[in-house]
């Protein structure tokens, strides 16, 4: 089948299989363009020119793993900080002023937050949806099946842990002593519990076309409100710090392909890749939502690049508000997203 029948069964709504999916992911100039033109007609028709916004507040940086691609895995020496719940509650309240539509809220395994079944990180949780009043995510890493359902009562809309890979064998080689069924298990329990899930893959760091294939059908089967790609950025002090950096092309690809397969699905354009230069990108790839908008000059780090665009104020609300407009797209109202959260929550997925 050629790219343009397959991406006419997809938009169709027809069952596309692996090898369609390699063949979409496999498209290059023209042909890669072509797809990501029909993504970003099925992103228009399904949430016109509005795009979500989620702030980003990475509040402790201590973490009890050591993942093969982290900056912050354990082993790793590097100032480490970890926010107070006042100074996290006044972060997130800025960007809500500031106009986002979500708080992400995301830490590494600190075993601080975690202890007492994550009570700590419940707290900080419960103080933001009460005294800032808007949607909020959690990203914590992996948690005990007994914490989802009190997470999602202190007021976390979303849970979100990314899968990195379907690849079972990579995934023992890049999530260290950590184990696939439970990592996989955060999502489904997390939906038990009555939350929105996100789940993502990384690209770039040696799975095959066909592993990416696995992953967006993994992901698009587990039934998480929001998928993502993001390019593996090489880390200082990781056993992977020597790994060629890989061009946007392959995430870019996946996108779209991801818009495609997955048309209703929240899909976010990632600052935390190629910084602000990143974004028209993955918007013309039929991304939805951007993430990783950190304030500038708080002392708060971004996850794959720590630093970039951060204290030059490009990664703030207001920058990405005037990058937004210059395309003709623009920021959806809370009362917009609040709506398409409660739309989405109002017939959550067990599983397509
Ligand atoms: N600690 C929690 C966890 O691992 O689920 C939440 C934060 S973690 C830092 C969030 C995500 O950042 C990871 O799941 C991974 O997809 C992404 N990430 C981490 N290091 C990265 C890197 N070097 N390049 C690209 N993405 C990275
Ligand atoms: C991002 N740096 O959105 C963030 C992070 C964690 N939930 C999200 C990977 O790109
Ligand atoms: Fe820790 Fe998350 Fe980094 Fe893994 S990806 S080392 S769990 S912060």
């Amino acid at each position: 089948m050629s790219t343009e029948e397959i991406i006419n069964r997809a938009a169709r709504g027809e069952e596309t299989d692996l090898d369609d999916i390699v063949a979409l992911l496999s498209s290059k100039g023209a042909e890669a363009e072509r797809v990501m033109e029909a993504a970003r007609g099925v992103r228009d028709r399904m949430f016109g020119n509005k795009t979500f916004i989620y702030g980003f507040v990475y509040f402790s940086t201590y973490c009890r793993n050591d993942c093969a691609f982290c900056y912050y895995r354990r082993t790793n020496s590097l100032r480490r900080y970890r926010k107070s719940e006042d100074e996290i509650v006044m972060l997130s309240a800025s960007l809500r002023d500031a106009g986002i539509n979500l708080v992400d809220l995301t830490m590494g395994e600190d075993p601080v937050m975690c202890a007492d079944g994550h009570k700590a990180m419940r707290d900080v949780v419960r103080r933001v949806k009460e005294e800032v009043g808007i949607a909020v995510m959690a990203s914590p890493g992996a948690m005990d099946r007994e914490s989802f359902r009190p997470m999602s009562e202190a007021g976390a809309d979303w849970f979100a842990c990314y899968q990195e890979t379907y690849n079972r064998g990579l995934f023992s080689k890049l999530r260290l002593e950590q184990d696939f069924d439970r990592r996989f298990n955060q999502k489904i329990w997390a939906r038990e519990a009555g939350m929105l899930t996100e789940d993502g893959m990384m690209v770039g760091l040696g799975e095959t076309v066909r592993d990416r294939a696995e992953a967006i059908l993994g992901m698009g089967a587990a039934g998480c409100e929001q998928i993502r790609a993001m390019t593996f950025v090489p880390q200082k002090g990781t056993p992977m710090s020597g790994t060629d950096a890989s061009a946007s092309d392959d995430e870019l690809i996946s996108i779209a392909v991801m818009r495609l397969l997955y048309p209703d699905r929240l899909i976010p354009a990632s600052l935390d890749v190629e910084g602000i230069a990143g974004l028209r990108t993955r918007l013309d790839a039929g991304a939805n939502v951007i993430t990783s908008i950190v304030p500038p000059k708080m002392d708060l780090a971004g996850v794959a690049q720590h630093e970039l665009d951060i204290d030059n104020g490009h990664r703030s609300v207001d920058h990405v508000l005037e990058m937004l407009d210059s395309m003709g797209r623009k920021a959806a109202s809370c009362g917009e997203y609040n709506e398409t959260v409660a739309r989405m929550k109002s017939k959550v997925r067990i599983g397509d």
